[in-house]
């Protein structure tokens, strides 16, 4: 008895009855016997089909023989694991495309374009609005995945008069907000540093007439310091290295990024005075303009012509690159202390290019202003440049897909307010996930009146909980510190975390319940035990980050700027507003919860990415890595609950229609009601009344043995029929 290859009935590869032939995933058919070798080989393409399902070992090993093999994506029923191989696949042809056009989602082998086609049938057939959730870590490939997405749904759905631009506008988004919101960080080359959620929308024949980007907590930070080894916003080197010589003149540009100050800290010339302290700043600063896997000057073309596609003047062009080297300008604006003790500018050739900061200030303070400043402009524009999409791909009310694509979990050597936000936003839909995949399963049940046991698992409600609750999670807490007048302090903030959450499962400072202290631990961090692992979070900075605060006058100096763009993004009506606008932990809660609600309303879709390796390496499997992964994205969970109830589930017709030929009652068809159809098919294949259910549409099949043991005797049959027909054809001696 063997295994089948990839899932039959409920699976690709083979033909309908009565061929005798395979397919392989390259599409080109093959005998059935090399298909049985083939499935050995392969795994399994779909982990409910695995024999022995609560092994981990088992999972892992049936990822790691895809893998190999470039079989990246495998099911867990309807969700789609994925795992990132770091290399280019030759399955994203058109060919390929087209393949899985209108097809079900079990007769062709796991893609993510399956899951789009999926989505979309049901969109169109259903009238419901769909979602693709995309999760895994940073690097795991959640963005190439949404692209794919996009691509396929540009290419296989109809056209309508007006459809080729809003294609093409909706696909020329992507260079456009990678270009302004990714970076290389030490986890990923392109990592994407904001959020977001767009929403595709189709109208009645089918065809994509518009979008719509929600964006999310960009990481502004960024624009004025970098870890070592990471880069700013890709833009930055773009301009630099693919502008051309009279654009960059008048922007007043030199063509090295080594000259900016936030791109990378050359070597300062008090660097010899202030010795280890000015090292120690130097390697904190970024200092890698060049990456191999990144091309500034191709990309720089590929960039200029999505904002013309997009519908962008070229005087617009003009001011948004004016406006990101005015950020490099301001960067690079150096201060001198007076006696005084007030900050001065020393640099003069930058200052032509920019507003005069002219209150008088400390050293550190007239830095943090000039960076705030470059953070508020950035992280304005970015949001500027999201709208001017939105207006171009003209919003109408239709029906949607939405595509999540947001910043995945990350643990860095120095985790800071970023990072903290990031992976609390990754909590949240790893909750949405729990709670969907666990309900959707119990509705089917419900809904076909059939009883089953619920499966234990990790519910990290516990740990939202405990970032968002009302008064006492660490986001409130922090608020309560940021409005708090007097001595507040990151440190005092610490302080209050220890004394209001302290004893929390999930969280831990350094000072132990006995008043020892815990020596692994900073005394400046928090560690927080995330779904993912644990991430030791340093308190420097959350207070000014999260109050995000600009001086008034920076704000009066912007709204008069002849910058048409900077206009825009900072609003007189702002400067009459005496409330405190809400911090930015906040504003990303409420943000969240938004999200949150905007994707419970859809029917959801999920993509599970799985990063291989932390070496960014095509071919490494490293299984440790994996392991975790598998662990923390509940897959073996999810795995069982879609085998604890019943491993198959299918339509009463779809069933008959593949196995009525192994019984006279139901061949050559069945006059009655599907139900008695379908429960004479399986008493006549001898199913023991614990092996199956009948539900109101769908039979629910409890192990995968049975239906092998089915899917054999169809293949006997096969075989004997076609060594009938040869001998008929061949005639007897
Ligand atoms: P992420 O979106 O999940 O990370 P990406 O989608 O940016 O990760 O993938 C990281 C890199 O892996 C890409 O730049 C590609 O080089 C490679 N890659 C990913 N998927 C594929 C694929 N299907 N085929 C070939 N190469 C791939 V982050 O944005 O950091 O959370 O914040
Ligand atoms: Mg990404």
């Amino acid at each position: 008895p063997h295994q089948f290859i990839e899932l039959l009935p409920f699976a690709n590869h083979l033909l309908p009855l009565p061929s005798l032939q395979a397919v392989g995933s390259d599409g080109v058919r093959i005998s059935m016997e090399s298909a049985l070798t083939a499935r050995d080989r392969v795994g399994v393409q779909d982990f409910v089909l695995l024999e022995n399902h609560t092994s981990e070992a088992a999972f892992i090993e049936n990822l790691r023989k895809r893998f190999k093999e470039n079989l990246i994506y495998t099911y867990i029923g309807s969700v789609l694991v994925s795992v990132n191989p770091y290399k280019d696949l030759e399955i994203y042809t058109k060919n390929h495309m087209e393949r899985y056009r209108g097809v079900n989602f079990y007769e062709v082998s796991p893609h993510v374009y399956a899951v789009s086609d999926n989505s979309y049938r049901s969109m169109r057939t259903e009238r419901k609005d769909q979602c693709i959730l995309i999760s895994g870590e940073s690097g795991a490939g959640k963005t190439e995945a949404s692209k794919k997405i996009l691509q396929y749904y540009a290419v296989t759905c109809p056209a309508s008069d007006q459809v080729e631009t809003v294609k093409d506008r909706l696909l020329q988004s992507n260079p456009v907000l990678e270009a302004f919101g990714n970076a290389k960080t030490l986890r990923n080359d392109n990592s994407s540093r904001f959020g977001k959620y767009m929403d595709i929308q189709f109208d009645f024949k089918g065809a994509p007439v518009g979008g719509h980007i929600l964006n999310y907590l960009l990481e502004k930070s960024r624009v004025v310091h970098q870890n070592h080894g990471e880069r700013n916003f890709h833009i930055f080197y773009q301009l630099i290295e693919g502008g051309e010589e009279d654009l960059l003149r008048r922007l007043g540009l030199e063509r090295n990024p080594q000259q900016y100050q936030y791109l990378v800290k050359v070597g300062d010339t008090r660097a010899s005075l202030y010795g280890f302290a000015m090292w120690c700043f130097w390697v904190s600063q970024g200092n890698c303009p060049k990456v191999s896997s990144i091309n500034d000057r191709s990309d720089w073309k590929v960039v200029r012509k999505a904002l013309s596609v997009i519908g962008f003047s070229e005087d617009e062009v003009e001011e948004l690159l004016n406006i990101i080297a005015s950020v490099l300008h301001l960067g690079n604006i150096q201060y001198g202390g007076e006696d005084s003790g007030n900050a001065y500018i020393t640099t003069d050739t930058q200052i032509k290019y920019l507003a005069r900061l002219k209150s008088p200030l400390n050293l550190e303070q007239a830095s943090s202003a000039r960076d705030a400043l470059s953070k508020a402009v950035y992280g304005r524009t970015f949001t500027w440049l999201v709208n001017k999409i939105n207006v171009s791909l003209t919003y109408k009310n239709a029906s949607v897909i939405g595509l999540l694509d947001i910043y995945g979990f990350e643990v860095f050597q120095h985790n800071s307010f970023e990072q903290f936000c990031i992976n609390y936003c990754n909590e949240k839909l790893q909750q949405l996930f729990i709670e969907l995949t666990l309900k959707s399963e119990q509705d089917e049940y419900e809904a076909e009146g059939i009883t089953w046991e619920p499966v234990q698992y990790f519910n990290n409600k516990i740990i939202c909980d405990l970032v968002e609750e009302k008064f006492k999670g660490i986001i409130s807490i922090l608020d309560e510190e940021c409005l708090r007048p007097g001595d507040a302090s990151d440190i005092t903030f610490l302080e209050k975390l220890e004394n209001t959450v302290g004893g929390h499962a999930h969280l831990t400072t350094h000072k132990l319940a006995d008043g020892k202290t815990r020596k692994v631990m900073g005394r400046e961090e928090f560690r927080l035990l995330h779904y993912a692992g644990e991430v030791n979070y340093n308190v420097n900075g959350f207070l000014d980050k999260n109050n995000d605060l600009l001086f008034r006058n920076l704000k009066e100096v912007m709204c008069m700027s002849d910058n048409k763009i900077l206009t825009q993004c900072f609003d007189r009506a702002e400067l009459k507003d005496s409330k405190r606008p809400e911090t930015a932990a906040t504003q990303f809660k409420t943000s969240l919860a938004k999200l949150m609600e905007i994707l419970m309303s859809k029917e959801p879709s999920y993509v599970r990415c799985i990063k291989p390796n932390d070496a960014k390496q095509a071919g490494r499997f490293d299984d440790v890595l994996i392991r975790h992964q598998v662990k923390y994205l509940g897959l073996m969970e999810n795995l069982r609950v879609r085998r604890a109830g019943f491993a198959y589930r299918r339509h009463y017709e779809t069933f008959l229609q593949r196995y009525k030929s192994l019984c006279p009652e139901t061949w050559p068809s069945w006059q009655g009601k599907l139900a008695d159809g379908v429960s004479t098919l399986v008493k006549h294949l001898g199913y023991k009344p614990e092996e199956y259910k009948l539900g109101r549409s769908k039979i629910f099949i409890r192990f995968p043995k049975t239906l092998f043991a089915t899917e054999d005797a169809l293949e006997t049959r096969k075989h004997s029929l076609a060594s009938k027909l040869r001998l008929i054809q061949t005639g007897p001696g």
